[in-house]
């Protein structure tokens, strides 16, 4: 870059058109760049698990990493997301028709916090 610098603005014949062209041109390389960026988002999946008659459905998901999942309560008691391979709650109590959407980071089996015979599994496929 140093090089180019000094040897284009060290040039009195330097060409404000020339200049322009090459602004331009760098602007172009950030705005494709940009558009490929873009694309990542598009390949993640949002899943959705229904929790319906005491139940996960589906029971088994497998899913990529950064993948969205949502669980929708259609029950009329209350039920929730309690991960049982790392102890720990996932998702408040949701009432009938709440939802509640989380990003797959790592493979769990799971249970109702309310009904811990209500029990999901999600795998999480790191090969794309
Ligand atoms: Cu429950």
């Amino acid at each position: 870059m140093n090089s180019i610098n000094e040897h284009h603005i060290g040039n009195k014949f330097v060409n404000p058109r020339l200049m322009f062209w090459v602004f331009a041109g760098a602007l172009l390389t950030l705005a494709v760049n940009n558009a490929r960026s873009d694309e990542i988002p598009s390949k993640v999946t949002h899943h959705q698990i229904e929790i319906s008659g005491f139940a996960f459905i589906p029971k088994e998901l497998t899913v990529y990493a950064g993948d969205t999942i949502t669980w929708i309560n259609k029950d009329i008691v209350p039920h929730n997301i309690f991960d049982s391979t790392h102890k720990k709650s996932i998702s408040p109590d949701l009432a009938t028709g709440e939802t509640y959407t989380f990003t797959a980071e790592s493979s769990m089996l799971y249970e109702c916090g309310l009904h811990r015979s209500m029990k999901g599994m999600l795998s999480l496929n790191n090969m794309p």
